[in-house]
């Protein structure tokens, strides 16, 4: 009976081992010249294993790699991933404490080639362990080790999700992609609790535009998201694990992605002195971000002739942002602090008459922690010549209606006529170079009215005051 119990055991583990493992004896494997060689995607059974154990492993194609390896109690071992040149890829350990169970993994993303498993035994001739190397092939994973310095940045393209992972406390993972037009990106890193990742966006001169840290709160998910406006060109991001506490279990897999569309009005990072300053159209509407507190955003624009002009700027409720336009020589000719706080909305203005010339436009936030990465919004819109008063002949007509005759006007110029009180009298686009309204009654004594002029799609002109007569008796 005993015998028959003993042999059915033997039959389970024989074909379970059969199922679950191939059990491969590890005696020659004590260096990487004789390397045991194991298939990807199988798990095996090690046993009688010296203080180091080498495996060869080979990849086809760029793809994800997890090695993961049996934890088991009072045996603590290391396994490292060492690529064909000899470069060391990552350290990882499984757990040795009293509630040891199931796996240590480490996945790491890898290009094509030959790797070897070092298993270093702290107990040589210990218990037996279970190994396997777990390959899936992707194109969208970090490419290591090339990508620890930025010449060997793993190629990204934008609008596609991309997966890297840390490594090791060290580990560093640049990426670069490339626009073909002017723009505006969208980066989106996921958060993990517990697991800060720094992430840096480099231009190809090697400048930093921007910085941040994702969420590693406890209630961390999703993602974090950050925006800039950037010209058409190479850009690097640095990924890196900023966790004092990093240890080698710590080995977060990150994913990220890059939107890119295509925009002629955002801020053109590195835009921090007025020689990069970026260029600015009339009449448009601009937006930029301000990362941090020492962002400075310059923007220029030119007038051929003088001209009067309104600074529309964005009121947000997160902080107040500053703009301060300066002339050719440096000159400051208008200051605008936005509104900020919870009722903050639609546009704060400025109207000033600037001569003929070239213009800086400098935006920057107010030094609190409430602007990272806010994104504002502006436009310098030119305001239409105002008519002249002696362009404007009023007739007080008596019993029938009063008219207003403007000259020195161009075809599809608006005119619009104002009571003393603000109240829209008439309004009246002209067909020719002058125009005449009509208004039912201005009053039968002396009076005056405000006319203004609307030319191409510009602001309203300022007021102009026009006298008139009292009806003749
Ligand atoms: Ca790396
Ligand atoms: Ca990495
Ligand atoms: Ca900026
Ligand atoms: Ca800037």
């Amino acid at each position: 009976m005993k015998k028959t119990v003993h042999s059915i055991i033997m039959l389970t583990a024989l074909v379970l081992s059969v199922i679950h493992f191939t059990t491969i004896k590890a005696s020659a494997s004590d260096s990487v010249q004789n390397a045991t060689p194991i298939d990807l995607n199988k798990e095996y059974l090690f046993s009688g294993s010296q203080e180091d154990n080498f495996y060869k492993i080979t990849v086809p194609q760029n793809g994800r790699l997890q090695i993961k390896i049996s934890n088991e109690t009072d045996y603590y071992r290391e396994f490292s991933l060492i690529n064909s040149k000899g470069v060391k890829l990552f350290t990882g350990s499984t757990d040795y404490s009293e509630y040891a169970d199931g796996y240590a993994s480490h996945t790491i993303g890898v290009t094509p080639g030959v790797y070897y498993i070092n298993v270093y035994n702290d107990e040589p001739d210990s218990v037996s362990y279970k190994l396997g190397a777990y390959f899936t092939p992707s194109e969208n994973w970090e490419k290591e080790p090339d990508n620890d310095e930025k010449k060997g940045a793993t190629a990204i393209p934008v609008n596609t999700s991309f997966n890297g992972a840390v490594d090791s406390y060290e580990d560093s993972d640049f990426y670069t992609f490339t626009t073909t037009n002017d723009g505006v990106v969208n980066i989106k890193l996921s958060n993990n609790s517990g697991i800060p990742l720094e992430y840096e966006l480099f231009n190809d001169k090697g400048v930093s535009l921007q910085e941040t840290w994702t969420d590693y709160s406890d209630y961390a998910t999703g993602y974090s998201n950050v925006t800039q406006g950037l010209p058409k060109g190479k850009y690097y991001i640095q990924i890196v694990n900023d966790d004092d506490a990093y240890n080698n279990k710590n080995n977060h897999v990150y994913s990220f992605r890059i939107d890119f569309n295509a925009n002629n009005f955002w801020e053109k990072e590195s835009n921090d002195t007025a020689q990069e300053a970026t260029n600015l159209e009339l009449d448009q509407y601009y937006q930029g971000v301000t990362p941090n507190e020492y962002d400075e955003d310059f923007y220029t624009f030119n007038l051929s002739k003088g001209t009067t002009i309104q600074l529309n700027a964005l009121n947000l409720k997160e902080d107040y942002t500053r703009y301060t336009i300066i002339d050719s020589h440096g000159n400051e000719k208008a200051y605008l602090e936005t509104n900020s706080g919870a009722y903050a909305n639609g546009y704060k203005t400025s109207r000033l008459y600037l001569p003929a010339g070239s213009y800086f436009l400098n935006m920057h936030s107010y030094d609190s922690d409430n602007h990272l990465n806010l994104v504002y919004k502006f436009a310098i819109k030119t305001v239409s010549p105002s008519v002249k008063s002696s362009d404007v002949k009023i007739t007080n007509n008596k019993g029938k209606s009063d008219k207003v005759y403007v000259k020195n006007l161009l075809k599809n110029d608006i005119i619009k006529i104002y009571s003393s009180k603000s109240k829209l009298l008439a309004s009246k686009k002209s067909e020719g170079s002058s125009t005449t309204a009509y208004i039912k009654q201005l009053g039968k004594s002396a009076g005056s009215v405000y006319v203004t002029l609307t030319r191409d799609g510009r602001l309203e002109s300022s007021k102009v005051k026009v006298n008139y007569k009292a009806e003749k008796k």
